[in-house]
């Protein structure tokens, strides 16, 4: 039986049936908005990459009925469920080609607010570091919450997927926010008002910012590089094309400032190294290579780079990714690909020193620390497993494990607080946020403030005295809490928030938060 689909142009037959060639229905009807590329447009990029990242309907769903709060209308009028799955599984083919994107295309991405005017004093009477940013993911948003009141100051538009933590100047007054796509957007949160947005890769994992807050560094999977930014100007300072030793390109995991060496630390995927390049302009050099010295008649080691940006190689024996840093930025613990193990690096000497055992994928990027009975440890949850493994810094030991009701994504805590709070993101207790105490590690009460709704991640306030909670739903809130007594105060209706970020606990980088 021939099927009808929207244009004959775009349909052609195989043994007796009418199929839909999907390159042409995705440039008859999707190209004008997502780039003929499939790389973005005035919508986002179309791509493997970015849509396996995405929770929350299927992609032949989203074709058929388009996405509430954005101007992705639905198809089902115009393409049937043939069609729509045959351009559901196109979208899911990888693109065929990466167009360059280096320098260049960046800067020419850049766009500047036109409205934006820089003011000499915040524009509001909170107080400016204690301000909360709560990521709603729900219709791509972020709303500037008072830290002591929980008015809500500004509330603007973010580019399509934002993924992982905004980043934050020293001096807490701007901050960038990355989305999938690779926009990296700067906010000024004194004036509550955008300052401008470019387009750093074409998909990204997150964003790092260095100590003296100058540059941004972006890791980005397409193409395989690492873009540094400066943060004032949002100019290009530099693109590293990421080839690991043996000239195998990489796409980059992630990249994290490291405040006590003045460096960005950047895990590699495809290659077993770990990058750290240098954000202080006094580096030493690097030495990559020698050389036979004709003239001294001697071998002589050749520095590679030294300065601003100098570039390191840390060699290990498999990728590792999903990092956590010691408070002193000696070591990282990442993990390893058989999802069993954390593999701890020492940073100084540049290799492996150990292996922990820790079954059931542990969320290392999630962990945090504390001190314990004087030792410092560290937990992380699981992303396989309903457990909270805990972990002596100092021995690098797995010292306890603490059952909870489920796999969970995120851990907090703050230094003012006996605390630390763990939601269980996954299966049928994703209602369910733990709170346990920090020395005896009992869970001493389970909150389900809305039952059957995910409830997932929390962030302090600069004093530590109030946890906010959000329920991870598209007419979800953020739930304030007493984090003495844990009773609720507040609930304030977002869509969908994901992360909130604490400016006073970033830039001073507390202990129980993420970095
Ligand atoms: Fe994330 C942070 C990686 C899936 C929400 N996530 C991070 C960071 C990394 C990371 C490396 C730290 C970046 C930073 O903040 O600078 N995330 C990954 C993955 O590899 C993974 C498992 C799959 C993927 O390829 O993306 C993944 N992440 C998700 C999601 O599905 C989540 C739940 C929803 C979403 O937005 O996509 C999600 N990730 C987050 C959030 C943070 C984050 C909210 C910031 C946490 C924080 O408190 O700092």
């Amino acid at each position: 039986m021939i099927r009808f689909i929207i244009s004959t142009s775009i349909a052609f037959l195989i043994g007796g049936s009418a199929l839909a060639d999907p390159a042409a229905l995705y440039a008859e009807n999707c190209a004008a908005c997502h780039g003929a590329d499939r790389l973005g447009g005035t919508g986002p990029a179309l791509i493997p990459e970015t849509l396996k990242r995405l929770r929350g309907p299927a992609l032949d769903t989203v074709i058929a009925e388009g996405r509430a709060a954005t101007q992705m209308p639905g198809f089902a009028d115009a393409l049937d469920a043939g069609a729509r799955a045959e351009l559901a599984a196109y979208l899911k083919t990888p693109v065929a080609e990466v167009p360059p994107w280096g320098p260049e295309q960046i800067t020419a991405s850049l766009s500047w607010n036109p409205d934006y005017a820089a003011a000499t004093q915040p524009v509001f009477s909170a107080d400016p570091l204690n301000l909360f940013l709560v990521v709603e993911t729900g219709d791509h948003h972020v709303s500037v919450l008072d830290g002591d009141t929980f008015e809500v100051l500004d509330r603007f538009a973010t580019p399509f997927a934002v993924h992982g933590g905004p980043k934050f100047t020293p001096d807490g007054r701007f901050v960038f926010i990355m989305s999938r796509d690779g926009w990296v957007q700067k906010y000024d949160l004194w004036s509550l008002a955008e300052v401008g947005r470019l387009r750093a890769g074409l998909n990204s994992r997150n964003i790092a910012i260095s100590k003296d807050g100058k540059h941004l560094a972006v890791a980005n999977y397409l193409p395989n590089t690492l873009t540094i930014l400066s943060t004032a100007d949002l100019t290009v300072e530099k693109v590293f094309e990421v080839v690991g030793k043996e000239g195998v390109p990489s796409r980059v995991s992630a990249v994290y400032q490291a405040p006590t060496r003045d460096s960005f630390i950047a895990a590699l995927k495809d290659v077993p190294e770990i990058w750290e390049i240098a954000t202080d302009p006094e580096a030493e050099p690097v030495y990559e290579g020698f050389i036979h010295s004709r003239e001294k008649g001697m071998v002589e080691a050749i520095a590679s780079s030294e300065g601003l940006f100098a570039r390191r190689r840390i060699v290990i024996s498999e990728p590792l990714d999903d990092f956590f840093f010691d408070p002193a930025y000696r070591h990282l613990v990442g993990a390893a690909r058989d999802g069993a193990r954390g593999v701890i690096v020492n940073l100084n000497v540049g290799r492996e020193i150990a292996d922990l055992p820790l079954p059931g994928m542990p969320h290392l990027g999630s962990g945090i620390s504390w001190l314990r009975d004087g030792k410092r440890v560290m937990a992380t949850p699981h992303l396989r497993e309903g457990v909270l493994s805990v972990i002596d810094i100092e021995d690098w030991q797995v010292t306890d494990r603490i059952e909870t009701l489920g796999p969970g994504f995120f851990l907090r805590s703050h230094e003012n607080t006996p605390y630390l709070w763990s939601d269980v993101f996954f299966g049928p207790n994703r209602d369910a946020m733990h709170v346990i105490d920090k020395q005896t590690l009992e869970i001493v009460r389970t909150l389900r403030p809305q039952p059957g709704a995910t409830v997932a991640h929390v962030e302090f306030d600069r004093d530590g005295e109030h946890a906010l909670v959000s329920v991870w739903e598209d007419d979800g809130a953020v739930i304030v809490y007493d984090a003495r007594t844990l009773e609720e105060v507040r609930r304030l209706p977002m869509r969908k928030p994901s992360g909130k970020y604490n400016i006073w606990n970033k830039i001073t980088f507390s202990e129980g938060t993420s970095h």
